[in-house]
Parts: structure tokens; sequence; C-alpha cells
């Protein structure tokens, strides 16, 4: 039997050690899921799209779950945007984190004006309209976001809620949203929360407090936005740990490391391996695909360029993950067989497209080949050339082998093509790793 794996990268190295060749694979053979902040407004760019396909496996509304995105004024909910990324999502099988039910920030006018008793009324609404849309959905919301202040105080943020509420708001918050989605995992999301430190202790004090009097809270996520001012903590391990040891998992929910090249690397490799070290760390996400489209673009903190190509980065954090980027041919010792399939689309016209995989051997000679293709519905293939199809029973896996004679010299190459029919849909197929025999 043929191995086709789920998620794989455009380029995959067949060898017999199957390590995982993108970042969702090789977090999900560790257990867990690897994310990225996305905008429904870029999903229509194909190299955005193709990339959020093949590597990740988890997203994260960057903005469309927002208060003002979807409550501009009151209870007249806008869900259009939002719906698109879930949709998206929840079509490849991508778990979706739900950001964020109640934070200070992109909260519309309208709430800062009420007084207290319509606040609380118009909060709790807020939760319930929101959650309930999404129910069932939602692999772990960020129920309430940043509600602690900077520095030494440990106090809690100024906002409508916090100062006309009180303390309370937030396990108020929280009991709303266990009420409305009970399978959600239900989060406390901050920044500067990273390492140890008077904002950090805050949050612990209060997740200790809660997981004593039983409200439920689930897990906390670390934003994690670094950059040479604010690098990553010496204890952020220890620290993810120590919160784990509350009893709660954590999250690294908004990952970015302004920098380039091998110190932007390391970095990543450091929260990557503190993540994997804390077994309760149950996913990373970073906040965006594309440095083009990063908040802080300027800033190049994210894992690929704003061509789509890997960073040093991308890499420390696969090799990180236990996958590998392959490419190298070969590998496995002794008889080093092994072949590499690379995709790449030749043709567009305003219905379909052609695309192309090429098939090159290692540093030893092959007499045959398998890949497998893995086309998103609703597309559908209406023909191919240079080799012989097999279909599962979905219709969306396409085995194919060689036309006749298999045969391949060391380092040789041969090729395949096909035509697909978008129906509306023109990301990339997956091409999953070649296997030689
Ligand atoms: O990335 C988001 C950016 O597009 C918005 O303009 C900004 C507005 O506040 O919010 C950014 O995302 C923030 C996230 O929601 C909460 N933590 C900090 C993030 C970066 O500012």
């Amino acid at each position: 039997m043929l191995a086709v794996t789920a998620v794989v990268a455009v380029l995959a190295s067949a060898p017999s050690a199957s390590a995982a060749t993108t970042l969702g694979a090789s977090a999900a053979e560790k257990g867990r899921y690897f994310g990225a902040a996305v905008a429904a407004n870029h999903l229509g760019e194909s190299g955005y799209a193709s990339t959020l396909n093949q590597e990740f496996n988890s997203v994260t509304p960057e903005n469309e779950m927002k208060w003002d995105a979807l409550e501009p004024s009151r209870n007249s909910f806008n869900y259009g945007a939002a719906d698109q990324i879930v949709s998206h999502a929840q079509s490849r099988g991508m778990k979706i984190r739900g950001h964020t039910l109640v934070w200070h920030s992109q909260l519309p006018g309208w709430v800062g004006g009420l007084g207290a008793a319509d606040l609380r009324t118009a909060m709790n609404n807020h939760i319930t309209q929101v959650a309930g849309h999404y129910k069932g959905k939602i692999h772990s919301w960020d129920v309430v976001n940043e509600a602690f202040q900077d520095g030494s105080s440990g106090a809690r943020r100024s906002s409508p809620f916090q100062d006309k509420l009180g303390d309370g708001f937030i396990e108020e918050a929280f009991r709303t949203a266990r009420a409305t989605d009970p399978a959600a995992k239900l989060c406390y999301n901050d920044y500067n929360t990273d390492g140890q430190n008077a904002k950090s202790n805050a949050v612990y004090a209060m997740v200790r407090d809660f997981k004593a009097r039983g409200v439920p809270i689930d897990c906390v996520g670390f934003q994690s936005h670094f950059n040479a001012q604010s690098p990553v903590p010496g204890d952020y391990q220890q620290n993810l740990q120590r919160f784990a040891d509350l009893g709660v998992d954590v999250q690294i929910t908004e990952l970015d490391i302004e920098g380039s090249g091998a110190p932007q690397a390391d970095s990543y490799r450091r929260v990557t391996q503190a993540c994997l070290a804390v077994s309760r760390c149950t996913g990373i996400t970073v906040w965006g695909v594309t440095d083009k489209y990063s908040w802080r673009a300027s800033g190049t903190p994210l894992l690929f360029d704003g061509n789509y190509a890997k960073k040093p980065a991308y890499t420390a954090v696969l090799t990180a993950l236990g996958g590998s980027s392959g490419g190298g041919g070969g590998g496995g010792g002794g008889g080093s067989q092994g072949c590499t399939a690379t995709y790449s689309e030749t043709e567009r016209w305003g219905d379909r497209f052609n695309g192309k995989v090429t098939v090159t051997a290692g540093s030893s000679a092959i007499t045959g080949w398998t890949v497998g293709v893995t086309v998103r519905s609703p597309q559908k293939v209406s023909t191919t050339w240079n080799g012989s199809p097999s279909w599962d029973t979905s219709g969306n896996v396409m085995t194919m082998r060689p036309n006749g004679n298999g045969t391949l010299a060391a380092g040789a190459s041969t090729s395949f093509g096909f035509t697909l029919m978008a129906n509306g849909e023109w990301s990339a197929p997956t091409v999953g790793a070649c296997t030689a025999s």
C-alpha cells in the first residue's frame, strides 16, 4: 500500500525515514497544532492560500472576530469575513482559534458609552451571540484578551469592562462562554507575560484563583511578540511550565520575532523547543503567513518572506518539530533509494489550470516511482498526461505511477501533468512525497 501523507510540502523527499515535511504535519506528529493568523481578504491570493493550506493546520482570524468587526452597532452582527475564514479552515480540516470575545481594543464606541448594568448585558450578549454562532467549530476561544497592565503594578488595565464591572468581568465572561460553547477550550490571552514578571505573576495568580474556585478556564495564551527590545525570555519554558502546572493548557498564540537569518532562526527554535518540552503546550500559532502582511512588516518577523519563500526561521522550526524539508535526495543510508516530487503550475485559463509534477531520482537509479496528488474539492482533474493515474474513493486523491518504463538514472528527472477544473478553488493541489522503487 502506498502512504499518502495528509499534508505535505510541494517539495518532498521520499526516503524510508518518513519525516513530515510541513509545519502542520510535523507538529501533528508531536501531538500539537501549528497555526497562523489569517486575514480573509488575502485568501484569494494563490501564494497566500497555498502556503497556508500546505503548511498550517490551525488558523486564527487576525481581526475578523474582534468586537468591532462582528458587532459594530448594538445587536447587529456581521459574520461575513469571519465565516469565510471558518469555512476555509473547516473544509481543510484545520482547527480554528477564536480571537477574541472581550478586549479593550477594537471595541466599537457604543460599548464604552453604556452604563454598568447595560454593559454587563451587552458583554454577555456579545459572547452568547458570537460563541453561539460558532458553537462546535472553535478549538479555543481567547475569551478575555490583555486585561492586565504592563509594568510592575500587576494591576488590571483600565477598560470599560474593568472600570464599570470591576475584576469580576473576567470570570463572568468565562462562565458565559462555557455555558454557550462547552466544547471550546477557554483561554486567557496576553503579551509581555512570556517570562516571569509582575504582569505574568498577576495572570498566574488569577488563573490559580480561577482553578481553585472552579471558574471555567482551560488555557492560557502567550502571545510571544518578540524583538530586540523584548527578546525570548531566558525563563520562557519555565514560565509556560508553571502555568501548565496549575492545570491549564498553554498555547503560543501570536508568535512573531523581528529579525532575520540565524539569530531569528535561533529564537524561533528556542520557542518551538520550549513548547515541545512542556507537555501541556498544545500548539503554536504564528501571527501571520508572510512578512509582507505582518502587522509589523518592516521587522520581517515571520517564517515566509514576501514571496512565500521559506526563511531560515522556517527550517529551524520545522527541524525542531522533527520534520525535514528533504530535497537532498537519498537518505535512509545504504542504497539511498529516493526521489523527490516538485509541483508547479504551468498554465491557467478562466476555469482551469495545468499542474506539472517533476519527479527526480536521488543519488541512486530507481526503477519506478509513485506520487500522490490531493486536489482540493470542488476541484476535479479533467485530464492527465505522462503518467498512469489511479483514484481513491473520494475522487480527490490521485496516485500517479509511470506510464510504462519508470526507470530513472541517479539525478535524472521526468514529469507528469494534469488539468484541474478549478470550480472556484484555485489553490495548488497537495503533492505528496515521492516513493521510489
Ligand atoms: O495583527 C492585528 C492588526 O492587524 C490590527 O491592526 C491590530 C489592531 O489592534 O491588532 C493586531 O493583532 C493584535 C492581536 O489582536 C492582539 N495582540 C496583539 C496583536 C498585534 O497588535
